[in-house]
């Protein structure tokens, strides 16, 4: 079945300009970018998006680091859309990422690691409509 799933080139990225490689690598696995931006989140909106992680040690250098430069949000659509990115982008440290997913080929530690992808589908949903509006998302369907 076809689904929606969020993406976001984080700053490691755009600081090594490595955003027309990445988006080049998730086009050639099929993905259609049916929405993209490029914004800097504040410390509280980025702080609000790793909700999930706020008792974990690296939280505050997680919300640091994600604020450090402008990132760039992709809504992305394919066949199993929310796993496919899983598999795509790999482990979230580098080190144990298979070959040729673009942890792998990219990133440099499990804190800077070049990419998001959403983990559910529920949460696709949620993070789709954290960076897009209802509007942007249903007028490209
Ligand atoms: P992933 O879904 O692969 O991005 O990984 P997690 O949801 O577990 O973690 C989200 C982000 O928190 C990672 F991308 C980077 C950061 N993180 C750390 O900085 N240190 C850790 O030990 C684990 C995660």
């Amino acid at each position: 079945m076809k689904e929606r799933t969020l993406a976001i080139l984080k700053p490691d990225c755009i600081r090594k300009n490595l955003q027309g490689k990445v988006i080049n690598h998730l086009l050639k696995e099929g993905f259609n970018i049916i929405g993209m931006k490029m914004v800097k989140l504040t410390k509280e909106t980025a702080g609000e998006f790793y909700t999930v992680h706020k008792e974990r040690p690296f939280y505050a250098d997680l919300v640091n680091f994600m604020t450090e430069s402008r990132v760039i949000p992709m809504a992305l659509e394919r066949e199993n859309a929310v796993a496919e990115l899983r598999k795509v982008i790999g482990a979230t440290d580098p080190a144990e990422a298979e070959e040729g997913t673009i942890r792998k080929l990219y990133a440099d530690s499990k804190e800077q690691n070049i990419i998001h992808a959403s983990d559910s589908l529920e949460n696709a949903g949620i993070e789709l409509n954290f960076f897009f509006s209802i509007r942007e998302l249903i007028e490209n369907l």
